[in-house]
């Protein structure tokens, strides 16, 4: 059965932007992907960091959740990933935000993932790919952090192609 899922996407270490591009030909191979706009956005968590890269993938694929997760953690490892510090700076972080309307709660998963009603990085994007989107039954596009947001834009949805 198909599925449809939202990636988050966030790097702050290295060429980000070719990080994010790199990460996004892998998501191809799982699925078909249709990529938000590209943001940076300042460091939520340390300030002593660069600022972020972020954008959200659309996933349509046949993978579970778990085999999904592994699959979103090889292609971190691929990318160099070391984990530093919580909130730290990353050269990729890959988080599986929604898996179509399931509530997952295991030892590796936590869908949908806890941050994304605090994070702008994460609601405009998701925005971006489907305006009307719900998380838990609650609409993103009125809430104040979403409607206040300052999230710079970089690229239209064309960065990835
Ligand atoms: N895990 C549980 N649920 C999920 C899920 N839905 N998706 C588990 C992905 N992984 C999930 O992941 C730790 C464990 O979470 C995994 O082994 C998996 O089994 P991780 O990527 O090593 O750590 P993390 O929790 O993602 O990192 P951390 O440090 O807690 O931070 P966050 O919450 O990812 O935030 N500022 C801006 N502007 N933009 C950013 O993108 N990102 C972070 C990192 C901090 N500040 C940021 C940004
Ligand atoms: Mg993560």
């Amino acid at each position: 059965m198909m599925t449809k899922t939202y990636i988050g996407l966030g790097s702050n270490l290295g060429d980000s932007e070719q990080i994010l591009r790199e990460a996004v030909l892998k998501l191809r191979a799982l699925g078909e992907v249709t990529v938000s706009k590209l943001y940076q956005s300042p460091p939520m968590g340390p300030q002593d960091q660069p600022h972020y890269y972020n954008a959200v993938a659309q996933l349509n694929t046949h993978l579970e959740p778990l085999a999904l997760l592994d699959a979103l953690q090889r292609i971190e490892n691929e990318a160099g990933r070391v984990r530093l510090r919580r909130w730290g700076e990353r050269t990729l972080d890959l988080d599986l935000l929604l898996y179509a309307e399931k509530n997952i709660i295991n030892e590796r998963l936590t869908v949908p993932h806890m941050g994304i009603l605090e994070r702008d990085f994460v609601m405009v994007p998701l925005l971006d790919l489907d305006p009307s989107l719900q998380v838990n039954g609650q609409s993103l596009q009125n809430l104040d952090l979403v409607q206040h947001s300052t999230l710079n834009a970089l690229a239209d949805h064309t960065w990835a192609d």
